[in-house]
C-alpha cells in the first residue's frame, strides 16, 4: 500500500513464503463474511496461478449469499490428510480466530504467513504481513496478485471485490480511500459485477433474517449515547433464521444518530456468547474488544466470552460504558 510504512511491512517475506510453499493450508476465519470468503478463494486461485495445489478450509460453511463466487465448493471444514508445508492464515487477528480448522499438534512446526488488516493483530504468525491501512485483506492480495503478475481473471476479481464491498460496507466506511476506489476500478475492469456483489453480498437476506432483526429491535436497550441488544438461540428457533450472523442489528443500532458506541449479545451453541461492537466515527471498540480477548477495527470489532447471555453483559457493559466516558472526555478536551 503506498504508505509511509509500506518499507517496513514484510512484502518480500511473503512472496518468497507464497512462492516457496508446494502445498499450502489456506484458513480463513470461523463465522465466515465476504472478506473471508473473498481472500480464501483468491489465495486459492493465485496459489493455483503458480502451479499449486493449495487446500482451502474453514471451520464454518460458506454462507449461501457467497455462493456466487467460483469455487466456494471447494472449502473444507475438516482438514484432508496429507502434509502441508505452508499454513496461510486470511483476515484472522489471532491464532484462535481460525478455528478448529487449525490443530496446532499437527501444523504449530509449519512456516504461518499471517495476512490481516486488523488493526488489533497479534502477529502470531512467522511473517506477519499485517496492513492496518487496507480496507480489505483482499486489498493485500490485491497487491500480491500485482506484485506476483498473476492475470486478473474475471473469478479472481470477482473474489477480490467482494472481500473490499462487504468490508467497505459498498465504500461506506471511514478507511475508504483513492487508492481503495482506484483498486475497485480496476476489478470492475476486469469483470468483477459490482451490482452482484452488492446485491448478493450485502443487501439480500431472507425474510427470516428480518424476522430475528425484528426481534432484536425490540429488545433494544438505550443508556445515553450507548445501545445494546442481545439475540438468543430461542430467537433463532422461532424465526426460523439459519445463519451465523446477527441479521444486520448491530448495524442498525449504530445507525442512529444519538448513538456511539453500540453493541449485540449473541448466545451460540457450547454455552458462549459472541459480541459484535459498533462504534461511531471519532469513536473506538477495537481496545475492549482485545482486552476481552477478541480484536478488531476501530470502528467494528468483537470478541467471544464463555457463559451465558447475563455475565457477557455484566462483563462488557461497563467496558463500553468506561470507553465511552473516556472517548468523550478526549473528544471535548480536543476543543
Ligand atoms: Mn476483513
Amino acid at each position: 500500500m503506498k504508505t509511509s510504512k509500506t518499507t517496513s511491512l514484510p512484502w518480500n517475506e511473503a512472496l518468497r513464503a507464497l512462492q516457496q510453499g508446494r502445498s499450502p493450508l489456506v484458513i480463513t476465519h470461523r463465522s465466515p463474511d465476504g472478506d473471508a470468503v473473498g481472500s480464501l478463494l483468491a489465495m486459492g486461485l493465485l496459489l493455483k496461478a503458480l502451479g499449486r495445489r493449495p487446500t482451502l478450509a474453514c471451520q464454518d460453511p460458506v454462507p449461501t449469499r457467497f455462493h456466487y463466487l467460483p469455487h466456494h465448493q471447494e472449502v473444507v471444514s475438516e482438514v484432508p490428510e496429507g502434509s502441508f508445508d505452508l499454513v496461510i492464515s486470511l483476515d484472522c487477528s489471532d491464532r484462535e480466530r481460525m478455528g478448529q480448522v487449525y490443530d496446532a499438534d499437527r501444523l504449530a512446526s509449519l512456516p504461518l504467513l499471517n495476512i490481516d488488516h486488523h488493526v488489533t493483530n497479534l502477529n502470531f504468525g512467522t511473517v506477519n504481513l499485517v496492513v492496518p491501512t487496507a480496507a480489505s485483506t483482499t486489498q493485500i492480495i490485491y497487491e500480491l496478485v500485482q506484485r506476483l503478475s498473476v492475470p486478473l481473471d474475471v473469478p479472481l476479481a470477482t473474489c477480490l471485490l467482494t472481500g473490499l464491498v462487504t468490508d467497505t460496507l459498498a465504500f461506506r466506511t471511514a478507511n475508504v480511500t483513492p487508492q481503495v476506489m482506484e483498486i475497485a476500478l480496476r476489478l470492475i475492469r476486469a469483470g468483477a459485477s459490482l451490482y452482484t456483489i452488492v446485491q448478493r453480498g450485502l443487501v439480500e437476506q431472507p425474510l427470516s433474517a428480518l424476522r430475528l432483526l425484528a426481534v432484536g429491535l425490540s429488545r433494544m436497550q438505550v443508556e445515553g449515547h450507548l445501545a445494546w441488544s442481545e439475540v438468543r438461540l430461542a430467537d433463532r428457533e422461532a424465526t426460523g433464521y439459519q445463519g451465523d450472523s446477527d441479521a444486520g442489528l448491530v448495524g442498525r443500532l449504530i445507525s442512529a444518530e444519538e448513538i456511539r458506541i453500540a453493541a449485540v449479545f449473541k448466545e451460540v451453541k457450547d454455552g458462549r456468547v459472541e459480541i459484535s461492537m459498533r462504534a461511531a466515527p471519532g469513536y473506538d471498540v477495537s481496545g475492549v474488544a482485545l482486552r476481552l480477548g477478541g480484536g478488531g477495527h476501530p470502528a467494528a470489532a468483537g470478541c467471544t466470552l464463555n457463559g451465558s447471555l447475563e455475565a457477557a453483559k455484566a462483563r462488557v457493559l461497563p467496558l463500553l460504558r468506561a470507553a465511552l466516558a473516556e472517548q468523550e472526555d478526549g473528544r471535548h478536551s480536543e476543543h
